[in-house]
């Protein structure tokens, strides 16, 4: 895949910690296809909001996050790396989309039937809406690739409904985006629970690699991560069978860009003991080489800060001219 003028668009919200589910599913994808692609990676701390959390944390977060960003490889001069708030043109749009969005269709978001089923005491309007800033962040800039985890497939696709109405009312405005999707790894297991999604905001912390957790920590989680008792042990990928093995295998892939065929073959064989050892040192070489580079981009706030401000600037340019083609079509004056 090589095409400059295709435009990517990918973001993450900075609700916490990012996991190894976050740089499997997107981030390592991300890093390719700045080479190939316009890209733009925008930290959603419009999102973010979603859920209740002090403004120092929130802060801390966003700066913990474009921290890691560069700590990953984004280069800020190539790609367009940028903060969602400071576009404004982001709620400005979603607030348009909003009425051209159907009640029916938010309320079938399984994301949000989720947080409202678990017993969430804050499920508030914006919770219900987030599917529609989505919609605007990846439609305000003529986007055709939008790297995603599998859990945001469903929104993806209302994004592209909200275009094709849009559309069909006031002509070719909007491009209809199309998702790419990692084929292992899309969609990356809690690691004591593999029935649910790895997740940051996870209660439980041993469900979860953080990219800046410990070594120690990481050791600890993947030798307690759930396999099976299956005699003999086989590795092998079996998502109904062996959801614990597989999703070790689908971590696996997506750190070293083997086939699972591949895996299987070379652990043909070998203990789990061994498969979760080799697991170990993969993500403890990756981690440690981003932690180093992470703790030196931290320290410089200033820096970061200004990296933001320079990308959201280059983004307002693109996203306003996107805006006022939509308020016109409209007949906003
Ligand atoms: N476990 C995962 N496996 C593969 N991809 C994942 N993504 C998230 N978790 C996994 C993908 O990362 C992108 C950014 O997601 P996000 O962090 O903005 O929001 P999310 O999907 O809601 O992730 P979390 O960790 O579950 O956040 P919280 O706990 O705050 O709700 C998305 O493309 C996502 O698919």
């Amino acid at each position: 895949m090589n095409d400059i003028n295709k435009v990517l668009f990918s973001a993450i919200q900075p609700s916490g910690q990012l996991t190894i589910g976050n740089y499997i599913g997107v981030m390592r994808q991300w890093i390719k296809m700045q080479d190939t692609h316009t890209c733009l990676y925008c930290i959603a701390d419009l999102h973010a909001i979603t859920t209740r959390r002090s403004p120092k944390e929130l802060r801390r977060d966003v700066l913990d996050t474009i921290a890691l960003y560069l700590a990953c490889g984004f280069d800020p001069y190539k790609s367009i790396i940028f903060l969602q708030s400071q576009v404004h043109q982001h709620s400005q749009l979603c607030w348009l989309l909003t009425c051209y969005t159907y009640y029916g269709e938010l309320s079938r978001m399984t994301q949000f039937k989720d947080k409202y089923f678990q017993g969430n005491k804050n499920v508030n309007s914006g919770l219900f809406n987030y599917p529609i800033l989505m919609a605007s962040d990846i439609l305000l800039y003529k986007t055709d690739i939008v790297p995603i985890g599998k859990d945001q497939s469903q929104h993806l696709e209302l994004t592209r409904n909200i275009a094709r109405r849009f559309n069909s009312y006031y002509g070719n405005i909007f491009t209809v985006p199309v998702r790419y999707m990692v084929k292992h790894g899309s969609n990356i297991l809690s690691l004591l629970n593999p029935c649910k999604k790895m997740s940051k905001s996870d209660s439980n912390k041993n469900n979860v690699i953080f990219l800046l957790d410990s070594i120690n920590s990481v050791s600890k989680k993947i030798q307690s991560a759930v396999t099976d008792s299956n005699n003999p042990h086989s590795i092998h990928y079996d998502m109904t069978n062996k959801k614990g093995i597989s999703n070790l295998l689908n971590v696996l892939s997506g750190l070293t860009d083997k086939t699972i065929s591949d895996l299987e073959i070379e652990y043909s064989g070998k203990s789990y003991r061994q498969f979760k050892s080799d697991i170990i040192e993969i993500i403890s070489d990756i981690l440690i080489r981003l932690q180093s580079s992470y703790f030196y981009y931290r320290q410089n706030e200033e820096y970061l800060e200004n990296i933001l401000y320079y990308g959201s600037s280059r983004a307002c340019l693109r996203a306003d001219k996107l805006l006022n083609k939509v308020k016109k079509a409209i007949g906003l004056i």
